[in-house]
């Protein structure tokens, strides 16, 4: 029996990350193997390819279309190498962010064709279908409150939380355009709650959805 693939999805500060340890940890709890992984990265040529794109690493702009090509080149290499290979092992895929960032980042957010970014998107992924996504909903303004808590910790804004809020905004509406769109498929989860309340809204509409 092949296993599942649920995808994560956001605008920044979500609490993504966050969640998806939440849901692996309830799932292996009920005896399902779970394979966690993130976008861009989840393999050695993804991870190469993420720090050229969080971190601007070659140190010149990169063009529109030459970044759409990073994202989906990074996630070509995951779904070939990581995510095909555990779904076939009867294992449950859990990727932070998957093709819809791609849609709400560089398409609403940008302005790239959304029918090109469907058909590039389909080709990266093999036409490779998805059993959920889980929109983990919150106003950009407290996304960022809660990065600032932790850029207080460790680290420094990458190259898209450096984009003005309008671009975020952008996200944010272009993310609800695609859970209308995908109704079947979308989950749209209220993460303005805390860590545990999260965590159980997501249970809900797992349970629900795929169990
Ligand atoms: N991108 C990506 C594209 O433009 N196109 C694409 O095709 C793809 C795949 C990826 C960037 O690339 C862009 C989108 C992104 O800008 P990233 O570093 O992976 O960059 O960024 P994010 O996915 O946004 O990850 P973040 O770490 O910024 O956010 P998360 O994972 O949503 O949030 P998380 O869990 O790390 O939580 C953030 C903070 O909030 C706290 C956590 O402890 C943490 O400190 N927190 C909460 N606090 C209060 N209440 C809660 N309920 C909380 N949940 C978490």
């Amino acid at each position: 029996m092949t296993g599942k693939l649920i995808t994560f999805e956001g605008p920044e500060g979500s609490g993504k990350s966050t969640q998806i340890k939440r849901l692996a940890e309830e799932l292996e709890a009920q005896g399902i193997t779970t394979r966690c992984t993130r976008e861009p990265g989840g393999t050695a040529t993804g991870e190469a390819i993420r720090n050229i794109l969080q971190h601007d690493a070659v140190g010149e702009p990169l063009s529109e279309r030459a970044e759409l090509l990073l994202f989906t080149a990074s996630r070509a290499q995951l779904v070939d190498h990581v995510i095909s290979p555990a779904l076939e092992r009867g294992e449950w895929v859990l990727c932070d962010r998957f093709i819809d960032s791609t849609m709400a980042y560089q398409g609403f957010a940008r302005g790239m064709d959304l029918e090109t970014l469907g058909r590039i998107n389909d080709f990266a992924i093999d036409h490779r279908p998805l059993d959920l996504t889980l929109l983990l909903d919150l106003d950009i303004e407290r996304g960022f409150q809660r990065l600032e808590k932790r850029y207080s910790i460790s680290g420094s804004a990458d190259r898209f939380e450096r984009e003005a809020h309008d671009f975020h905004f952008r996200v944010r509406d272009g993310y609800h355009k695609l859970a209308e769109c995908s109704p079947e498929r979308f989950r749209i989860v209220d993460a303005d709650q805390s860590i545990d309340a999260v965590a159980a809204s997501i249970w809900t509409a797992v349970k629900e959805a795929l169990l």
